[in-house]
């Protein structure tokens, strides 16, 4: 299939299915109903693009101004210091279904081969922007930590805590593995403005914006997202029932 055609088959899909889940998510049966297309849609999804790329914009599509969404200023003690030390010490920690735990210092994310990349960001609550996001592929950090064998997804923890619940996301190996999955700490070729994340945020080009998890503190490979947060694998998931595979 063309991949025009395919990307509108795929967005129709999405809107349709989008629409029905508001409403049918309300009941336990519903919610039962709304897993399986969530599958559903996962499995068709992989099998029409695995392993594409998202389109990559020319720097003349970039927004004027990339505006920040959910949390754009965390308010708590430990992240207000480290904004004023300027992030030098920040640390990224890798741990979980790993063989090598690491902890990355901003230098080290600087010192891994970098990808640079201008995607557009789809947030459902309607609004795009198109920025230039820059840092290592998240596979080099994986690849260095060596995933163990059982672990199936990988959970991105944030410094933020929005509406009294601690901000989380996760994906699969197969979009951790993406070439376009970054940790990204620059925007724009500048680094991360606070709104944006700041110092390190995810970069998944492939799901919806709520998957980009800003504010990165550790990475953990798991085996299961059930004892994760509330078990569905993400902030909006476990709260509102946002799907948690979220293909674009
Ligand atoms: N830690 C954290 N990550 C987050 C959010 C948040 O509130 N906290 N909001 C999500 C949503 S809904 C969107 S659309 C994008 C917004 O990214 P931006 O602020 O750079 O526009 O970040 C996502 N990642
Ligand atoms: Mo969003």
């Amino acid at each position: 299939m063309a991949n025009v055609k395919r990307r509108g088959f795929l967005a129709a899909m999405g809107a349709s299915f989008l629409a029905g889940c508001t409403k049918i998510g309300q009941t336990e049966a519903g919610q039962a109903a709304f897993d399986a297309s969530e599958s559903w849609h996962r499995i068709v999804h992989r099998f029409l693009g695995n392993g594409r790329l998202v389109k990559e914009y020319d720097a003349s599509a970039i927004s004027p101004t990339f505006r920040g969404n959910g949390t754009i200023d965390p308010d708590n003690a430990a992240y207000r210091a480290a904004a004023a030390a300027g992030f030098a010490d920040w640390r990224l920690e890798v741990a979980g279904l790993v063989e090598r735990p690491l902890s990355l210092s901003m230098d080290d994310i600087r010192a891994l081969p970098q990808r640079s990349q201008i995607t557009r960001h789809d947030c459902v609550e309607g609004w795009s922007a198109i920025g230039q996001w820059t840092g290592p592929q998240l596979s080099l950090i994986l690849d260095e930590a060596r995933l163990a064998p059982e672990a199936r997804f990988i959970v991105f923890r944030c410094a933020d805590n929005l509406n009294g619940d601690d901000y989380y996301e996760s994906c699969d190996l197969d979009d951790a593995y993406h070439p376009q999955t970054i940790v990204a700490h620059q925007l724009n070729e500048e680094p991360l403005p606070i709104k944006n994340g700041a110092p390190l945020r995810m970069r998944i080009e492939r799901q919806l914006g709520y998957k980009h998890a800003k504010y990165l503190t550790a990475i953990e490979a798991v085996a299961s997202l059930d004892d994760i947060g509330k078990g569905k694998g993400g902030y909006w998931e476990d709260r509102s029932g946002y799907h948690w595979y979220a293909g674009i």
